[in-house]
């Protein structure tokens, strides 16, 4: 038993080295609006505020696993540019089923494009604030490409390479209100890329309701 926690141990450690090498100049600015100072115009100290006319404006979604909590609103929601205008809005945002651990969707942007920055906007007055992800990419061009992998897959190995991982959450667990996450890359593009791949988890399992109040997704092309 020891040496199978050893050896987890070990396998662990050596993905986290070889992701940190790999991505070492990507960051994920994170901002935060408290309950009290959130307002439905998503203006935050560094991140920028949703935008319509970016490069995830027209692209396609595509749930690839998990199910759509029904008193929510579509993926589309995501990417119409359109803001919840209150702090408890199901209809105005996207989330996975109550009771489910969240799942995965892909972003098609049509065409290979050069990403700037990957910006990911929530709002919800507690548990269902924070975000808890995954971002994958890829160009679609390799031949072992699968656009739609499901949860057994290695994703690596399928075309896809591993931007970050995104986990707002605070220590304390105060966590309501207004999240914004901008992922960047200190050179200036995160990549080449036409697909996204977003791999989303639960904020907690206390209770039913972990799933993020997903509001916005932006890409924002290099200028
Ligand atoms: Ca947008």
């Amino acid at each position: 038993m020891r040496q199978r926690i050893v050896r987890v141990g070990l396998i662990i450690s050596a993905i986290l080295s070889a992701t940190s090498l790999a991505h070492a100049q990507v960051k994920a600015t994170i901002d935060h609006n408290p309950n009290a100072t959130a307002t439905s115009a998503f203006k935050f100290k560094n991140v920028p505020s949703p935008a319509k006319d970016d490069a995830a404006a027209k692209a396609k979604l595509l749930l690839i696993e998990g199910q759509a909590d029904g008193n929510g609103a579509e993926l589309s929601a995501l990417t119409d540019g359109v803001l919840p205008t209150e702090e408890d809005q199901p209809a105005a945002n996207f989330f996975w089923n109550a009771g489910t651990g969240g799942g995965r969707f892909q972003m098609d942007l049509g065409s290979v494009i050069d990403i700037a920055q990957v910006n990911t906007y929530s709002w919800h007055p507690n548990t269902r604030g924070p975000q808890v992800y995954r971002l994958w990419a890829s160009d679609g061009a390799g031949p072992g490409f699968n656009p739609a992998p499901k949860t057994n897959i290695d994703l690596a190995k399928n075309g896809w390479k591993l931007i970050t991982v995104v986990d707002t959450r605070s220590k304390e667990g105060d966590d309501g209100g207004q999240f914004g996450v901008s992922i960047t890359d200190a050179r200036g593009s995160l990549g080449k890329f036409r697909y996204l791949l977003f791999d989303c988890y639960v904020t907690e399992t206390a209770d039913e309701f972990g799933n993020t109040f997903y509001s916005e997704i932006d890409v924002i092309a290099k200028k």
